[in-house]
């Protein structure tokens, strides 16, 4: 352990290094564009020194949105050869090149938090802001939404947990034979032991492929996109957005029609995702409704969506006593876990601050302290890296993260 004797000014640097004019990188070489959900979380954190620069975080991610409501998961502003798959890859036509998938929407809820702090100027860039965030939620009930109504991912990278157990099964009814030959460059930038496997990576790259070859049409990839997964990423954010953007057009009188309908129907769809018998929120595969049976910590935000569950509490109550440093992104218990592989082990920093979010709302004070208190430990004794080794603490991935400073400003700090 190396202490960070002070981390408040090492996470403000690390934004302001981070930052490339209106937007934040996720870290310097790995990650060189604006990703969708880490961007919200950064304007968190700017939040806490300068909230005209925590907007113009948001205002930027959504100068990337597409005609129809989609918000990319990475817009990429300024071409970099360090990252791949880049623009050309996935031949995109919005009004800054982009990816054609989404990531979990998580932004209406974090300029809500934006909104509440500037008494000043909130209400006025707020108003600017509102339609995009709906026309955004809209894209995602007309799209996304599997019979039960919880919300699916059409790629692993869209619900931003790359590599978790999740996907495994769905993953390996996939044919990527024909994928062809391309040059990674994750692994040039960290240790391969830490990322994605190849098998993995053939996949995410054909799923961009059918994507492409299918113009990014929604109504032609609902039949030819062979990954469909409603997942709890997916659905307890999109759920909590509904509830923050339907708060917000209430409190500024602003038009949400259908907002109260699609809670309820979104609600339904976080239901549909128990699995009894894991005792846990689960994914359930869209095409074949096979549950994942798996326990991630995604499974935690149930209460970041206003769901309460006596079972995952018990669960997580367990995970805080037991796991040195909470919460895994999978249950360390199942024989698929890996301390250091990505998604099916590491803990995050910014995952464990919305699970906290979610547990202070609906009055389960002590974990979200005693989460909050882990979060602190494990940042200020092994810095702000990526993700790190629930075991040990010890760092892992990209190093001067963005998500994980803005996490120590806004939360755990
Ligand atoms: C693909 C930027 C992103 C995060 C995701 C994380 C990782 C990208 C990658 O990095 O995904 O989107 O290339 O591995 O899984 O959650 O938003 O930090």
């Amino acid at each position: 352990m190396n202490q960070h004797t002070n981390p408040d000014r090492e996470a403000r640097s690390i934004l302001i290094a981070n930052d490339r004019g209106g937007y934040t990188i996720p870290t310097e070489g790995l990650y060189p564009y604006q990703w969708n959900w880490d961007s919200a979380i950064a304007a968190l954190g700017f939040a806490q020194f300068d909230l005209d620069r925590a907007w113009t975080e948001i205002e930027t991610l959504f100068t990337g949105q597409w005609e129809d409501g989609m918000v990319p998961h990475i817009l990429f502003h300024q071409q970099d050869e360090g990252y791949f798959p880049g623009p050309d890859v996935w031949g995109c036509n919005g009004p800054i090149p982009s990816s054609g998938i989404i990531q979990p929407p998580i932004a209406a809820t974090m300029a809500r938090k934006i909104w509440e702090q500037d008494t000043a100027f909130g209400d006025a860039r707020m108003k600017e802001l509102f339609p995009k965030l709906l026309a955004w939620h809209r894209w995602i009930m007309k799209w996304r939404l599997d019979e039960f109504g919880a919300v699916c991912t059409t790629h692993p990278w869209e619900a931003g947990r790359d590599n978790a157990p999740d996907w495994d099964n769905s993953m390996a009814r996939m044919d990527a034979s024909d994928v062809g030959e391309y040059q990674r460059r994750d692994t040039s930038h960290v240790n391969s032991d830490d990322r994605p496997t190849k098998f993995d990576y053939d996949r995410y790259i054909k799923l961009v492929q059918i994507g492409r070859d299918a113009g990014w049409d929604q109504q032609a990839l609902l039949s030819l996109n062979p990954f469909r997964v409603a997942d709890p990423t997916m659905t307890f954010t999109t759920l909590r957005a509904a509830r923050d953007v339907l708060m917000i057009s209430e409190k500024l009188e602003l038009e949400a029609e259908g907002l109260s309908e699609d809670i309820e129907k979104l609600e339904s769809g976080a239901r549909s995702l128990w699995n009894e018998d894991l005792g846990s929120f689960d994914s359930r595969d869209a095409h074949t409704g096979e549950m994942a049976e798996s326990i991630s910590n995604a499974s935690y935000l149930c209460w970041y969506a206003g769901m309460e569950s006596d079972r995952m509490l018990k669960g997580l109550k367990s995970v805080l006593e037991t796991v040195p440093y909470p919460v895994p992104s999978y249950d360390p218990d199942m024989p698929k876990f890996d301390a250091r592989r990505y998604w099916r082990g590491p803990t995050w920093a910014f995952m464990n601050m919305m699970i906290g979010f979610g547990l202070a709302d609906m009055e389960h004070a002590q974990q979200a302290e005693q989460l909050r208190q882990k979060t602190a430990e494990l940042i200020s004794g092994y810095g702000f890296a990526e993700y790190f080794d629930p075991k040990t603490g010890s760092p892992a991935g990209g190093q001067a993260f963005t998500w994980t400073a803005a996490v120590w400003l806004h939360w755990a700090g």
